[in-house]
C-alpha cells in the first residue's frame, strides 16, 4: 500500500461484507494468514484484485480483550446515547489506540473486522484515526459512501441490486440511484415540508463527526467541549427555525411534556448499517414511556427525566451546583480560570459522566431522552424492534422529534445564559473603528442571494456490494450561489488595529410577519462567518468569500478522492482532517421563497486583542469549520462566549439610549445591520 490513507480507507469499504471481500472496486484484497473463512468469500465473479494486503495472524489481538465491543450485535444499530455501548465504544477504541501506526491499526483492525458491529468498528476506527497524531494526515471518507443505507431508502437499494443481477455481465456501465428531493413523506403532514433539510445527507454526516470529535464517556476532555455541546446545537435550532419559517412553519416547540403523546410520527424507510434490517418506525402520536430495554441498558422512568431537568434547573436558578461532596460549583462565564459555568452545566446536561459534577444526582437528561425517543415505539423489547434513527448520531436530525428534543436541551441552556450579567457597554463598543456599509454581492447583484436544488454522486457501490458492479447515488439537497461580502471600515486610530469580523443572519420578521424584538430575534441569529482581518489607518474594504465561512466544511471527501490523494502527509490535509468537521457548504443559507423573503445580517468588529487566545506554538488552524468544530490539539480561538453578543439578554441602554431591536445594537459604530433578500429558485439554480 502507497501510504497511510490508502492503508487505513479500505477498512472503511464494504463494513457489512468479510474483510476478504475484494475492494477498492474490486483492485485490493486483504489477505490474512492462517484465515479459516470459506474461500467464496474471497472472490467475486469477473474480480481479479491487484493489490493483495498480507494482515498476519495478530495473537495479541484476542477476543477478550476487546471486553464488551462483543456485546453489540453484528447488523443492528449502535447508539452512542446508550451507556452500554458507549462503554463498547470505549473498549474497542482502547484496543485500536494501543496500535502504533498505520500498518500496525491496520493489521489490528482487519482481524477485528466481522467480530464487533459494523457502526462500531466504523465509529472506533474514525475515533482512532481522528486522535492519533501519527494519523493527522489520514482523513475519513464520507458516511454517505460507507453507509448508503443510512441516506436512501432501502427500496431503491433493493431495486439497483436487481438490476445489476439482470445486467449483461459484459455491461460495464453504473446504475444510478435518484434519491430526493421529496424524501420521506408527503406533503400532507406539515412537517414534512422541511425533510429535504431534516434529510440532508451533509448535516446528517456533520452531526456524526462532530460527536466523534466531542464525546460524552470517552475520556475526552477538549477545552470548552461542554459549552460548544450547547452551542453548535443552538446553532442546528436556529437554522432550522430559519428553514420553517422560509416555508410559513412555526418555530419548533420543545417537547415540554413527556406525558402526553408526540404528535408527529417518523417513518424512516431506512435500513441499519446496510444489513436490510429495518430503523424502527414512531406512529403519530405516540406516547413515550419508560425505557425497559434491559437487554441493553438499565430501566430508565419518564419520571427521572423530569427529577433531572428540575435539579438542572434548580442549579441553574441558584447559580451553582452541588458536587458529590455536598460542595457548590458556581455557575458563571466571566471567570479567569477553571471551567465557565456553560462547560459544568452541559457536562451535566448532556451528560457526560467523566465530567458530571455530579453524575448520579443531574442524571443523564439529553442521552437518556435520546434513549426514550428510539424507543418509544417498543419500548421493552415486545415486538423485537430496531431503535428509531433519533438514537443514532448519523441519522437522528432526520427525525422531527429530535429537534423538539433539542429544544428543551437549549431551552435550560438559555434559561442560563439569562442568568448572566447582559455585556456591558465597553465589552460591546469598539471605539476608533466603524463600519461604515457592508452587504452581500453576488454575480454583480447586490443583496439578493439565490438558492435552489443542485446534486450530488456518490459511489454506493463503496459501501454496499452490488456484485462488484458500480452503483452511484445521485442526492437531490438545497443549495445556493456563492456570493462575497463587502464591509467597508474606516480605521480612525492612527495606527493599524486587529479586529475580530463577526457575521450573522437572521430573517427579518416573525412567523406573523411582524419585525422582531431583541429576545424574540435573538436566538434565531445563525453564525455565517468569523474571521481576523488587519486594518491599515484610514479606509479599509475588506471583500470575504461565502466559501471561506468559519462553520462551513469543504464538500465530503469520496473514497475516489482518497485513493487519488498523494502520499498523505502535507500540513494541508492534516489541518484537513480534523476540520472533516463542519456544517455543509451546501446549507449555509435557508432556502427562503419564491418571491423572495427579507433577512438581515448582523456584522459586528471586536478586538482581536481581547479575542484572541494564545495557543502553543505550531498550532494548525483549520482551514474550515472551526466555529463549530473547534481547532485540533488546542483551544477554541475565541475568548468571547460562543454565540456573542447574542448569547445573552441585551444591555438595557447604549450610548444613553433604550435597547429594544438588534437595531439598537448596530447603532454603535462597530455593528452594521443590512436587509439581504434570500430567493429560492428551485431547479431552476443552476
Ligand atoms: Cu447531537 Cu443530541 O446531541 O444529538
Amino acid at each position: 500500500m502507497a501510504n497511510d490513507q490508502q492503508r487505513l480507507l479500505y477498512l472503511f469499504e464494504l463494513p457489512q461484507e468479510p474483510i476478504q471481500t475484494p475492494r477498492g472496486g474490486g483492485s485490493v484484497q486483504f489477505k490474512l494468514e492462517n484465515d479459516d473463512s470459506p474461500p467464496s468469500v474471497a472472490t467475486r465473479v469477473g474480480l481479479s484484485p491487484s493489490v493483495s494486503v498480507p494482515v498476519p495472524e495478530r495473537k495479541d489481538v484476542a477476543l477478550q480483550d476487546l471486553g464488551t465491543a462483543t456485546s453489540i450485535p453484528m447488523g443492528s444499530a449502535f447508539s452512542f446515547f446508550l451507556a452500554s455501548h458507549r462503554r463498547a465504544a470505549r473498549d474497542l477504541c482502547n484496543v485500536f489506540m494501543k496500535t502504533n501506526g498505520a500498518e500496525d491499526l491496520m493489521q489490528v483492525a482487519a482481524r477485528v473486522h466481522g467480530k464487533v458491529n459494523e457502526t462500531l468498528f466504523i465509529y472506533a476506527i474514525s475515533f482512532v484515526i481522528l486522535r492519533k497524531k501519527e494519523l493527522h494526515s489520514v482523513r475519513l471518507p464520507t458516511m454517505v459512501e460507507v453507509f448508503p443505507s443510512r441516506f436512501v431508502p432501502q427500496e431503491a437499494l433493493s431495486r439497483a441490486q436487481l438490476q445489476v443481477n439482470r445486467m449483461d455481465p459484459n455491461q460495464s456501465e453504473a446504475v444510478i440511484i435518484e434519491h430526493g428531493p421529496e424524501f420521506s413523506g408527503s406533503p400532507v403532514k406539515p412537517e414534512h415540508r422541511v425533510s429535504y433539510w431534516r434529510e440532508d445527507y451533509g448535516i446528517n454526516v456533520h452531526h456524526w463527526h462532530w460527536h466523534l470529535i466531542y464525546p460524552p464517556g470517552m475520556g475526552v476532555d477538549r477545552d470548552r467541549k461542554g459549552e460548544l455541546f450547547y452551542y453548535m446545537h443552538q446553532q442546528i435550532i436556529a437554522r432550522y427555525d430559519m428553514e420553517r419559517l422560509s416555508l410559513g412553519l412555526p418555530r419548533v416547540q420543545k417537547l415540554d411534556n413527556w406525558r402526553v403523546p408526540i404528535e408527529d410520527g417518523y417513518f424512516p424507510k431506512l435500513t441499519v448499517n446496510n444489513s436490510g434490517r429495518a430503523w424502527g418506525s414512531r406512529q403519530d402520536n405516540t406516547l413515550p414511556k419508560d425505557f425497559r430495554r434491559t437487554e441493553i441498558g438499565d430501566p430508565v422512568d419518564i419520571t427521572d427525566l423530569e427529577i433531572w431537568r428540575a435539579r438542572l434547573l434548580g442549579a441553574i436558578h441558584q447559580g451553582y451546583m452541588v458536587d458529590r461532596n455536598g460542595d457548590k460549583v458556581p455557575l458563571r462565564d466571566d471567570v479567569t480560570s477553571g471551567k465557565r459555568g456553560i462547560d459544568i452545566l452541559a457536562d451535566a446536561l448532556e451528560a457526560d459522566a467523566d465530567h458530571s459534577v455530579n453524575f448520579p444526582y443531574y442524571g443523564d437528561l439529553h442521552n437518556i431522552g435520546h434513549d426514550i425517543l428510539a424507543f418509544s415505539h417498543d419500548p421493552d423489547n415486545a415486538h423485537k424492534e430496531e431503535m428509531g434513527v433519533v438514537g443514532d448520531l448519523g441519522t437522528s436530525l432526520r427525525d422531527p422529534v429530535f429537534f423538539r428534543l433539542h429544544k428543551l436541551v437549549d431551552d435550560l441552556f438559555q434559561e442560563y445564559k439569562l442568568t448572566q450579567p447582559p455585556y456591558k457597554e465597553e465589552e460591546l463598543f469598539l471605539p476608533g473603528v466603524r463600519i461604515e456599509r457592508a452587504g452581500v454581492v453576488r454575480d454583480d447583484e447586490a443583496d439578493v442571494l439565490l438558492t435552489g436544488w443542485n446534486t450530488r454522486e456518490f459511489e454506493a457501490s463503496r459501501g454496499i456490494d452490488f456484485n462488484g458492479r458500480p452503483v452511484i447515488l445521485r442526492l437531490t439537497h438545497l443549495d445556493h450561489k456563492p456570493f462575497d461580502y463587502h464591509i467597508q471600515i474606516n480605521n480612525d486610530l492612527r495606527e493599524p488595529k486587529e479586529v475580530t469580523v463577526r457575521i450573522y443572519l437572521a430573517p427579518k420578521f416573525n412567523g406573523r410577519e411582524q419585525e422582531m424584538n431583541f429576545m424574540e430575534q435573538r436566538i434565531l441569529w445563525c453564525e455565517l462567518d468569523k474571521f481576523t482581518v488587519h486594518l491599515k489607518p484610514g479606509t479599509n474594504h475588506v471583500v470575504r468569500s461565502s466559501k471561506e465561512s468559519s462553520i462551513t466544511n469543504l464538500e465530503e471527501l469520496t473514497f475516489k478522492d482518497l485513493e487519488n490523494s498523494g502520499p498523505g502527509n502535507s500540513s494541508e490535509q492534516s489541518a484537513f482532517n480534523f476540520c472533516g468537521c463542519g456544517w455543509p457548504q451546501h446549507m449555509l443559507l435557508p432556502r427562503g421563497r419564491p418571491e423572495g423573503m427579507a433577512f438581515q445580517l448582523f456584522f459586528m468588529l471586536t478586538d482581536y486583542a481581547k479575542d484572541k487566545v494564545s495557543n502553543p506554538g505550531g498550532v494548525r488552524r483549520c482551514a474550515n469549520g472551526v466555529s463549530f468544530c473547534g481547532m485540533q490539539d488546542a483551544k477554541y480561538p475565541d475568548a468571547r462566549p460562543m454565540g456573542f453578543p447574542f448569547d445573552r439578554r441585551p444591555a438595557p441602554t447604549l450610548q444613553g439610549l433604550p435597547v429594544n431591536t438588534t437595531a439598537d445594537y448596530a447603532r454603535l459604530g462597530n455593528a452594521f445591520m443590512h436587509d439581504v433578500t434570500i430567493k429560492f429558485l428551485g431547479d431552476k439554480l443552476n
